[in-house]
């Protein structure tokens, strides 16, 4: 019994390091203890004519160094712009701005874009999106990298 619960360990172990190799810089970024990976990422499905949509995910940065992600990117197949929002109070009402400035990513911290909060904003959608469709996100850092992320479209929960 425990080979066999050995061997489910390293299999899930696997598995995880499938999942997020793809989206890591750690391999570009050797003098860097650990890493930095994103999770989560996923994109609300739109009513068939939405010119909007909203993009989550959550950027993990467990490198020494301190991140600032300064800009978002995706295909003019997919829309014509992508934008980092932030929503905050104005008026007694939820209000959401773009973040020129971008976000600092503290090494050891996690920056999460989730419902209600910060998101990435696709402007003037090609077509909808639909739920199971693929489409690569490109995340653009100041130290000049790029992690382009798949996003799955899911229905909104
Ligand atoms: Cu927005």
């Amino acid at each position: 019994m425990p080979q066999l619960k050995r061997s489910l360990l390293v299999l899930s172990a696997l598995v995880i390091f499938m999942a997020y190799s793809g989206l890591s810089f750690a391999h570009e970024h050797k003098q860097a203890k650990g890493k930095v990976t994103v999770e989560n990422a996923w994109a609300r499905a739109t009513f068939a004519l939405a010119k909007t949509g909203a993009v989550y995910l959550s950027i993990d940065n467990q490198s020494e160094n301190n991140l600032k992600l300064l800009s978002v990117s995706v295909d003019s197949t997919v829309a014509s712009d992508a934008q980092l929002h932030e929503t905050q109070m104005e008026e007694e009402m939820m209000q959401m701005r773009e973040a020129t400035d971008g976000f600092e990513i503290p090494s050891g911290s996690t920056l999460e874009f989730s419902p209600g909060g910060k998101h990435i904003m696709l402007m003037g959608l090609e077509k909808p999106l639909t739920t199971g469709e693929q489409f690569v996100l490109s995340l653009r850092f100041e130290n000049n990298k790029v992690i382009r992320v798949p996003i799955e479209v899911k229905d909104a929960r």
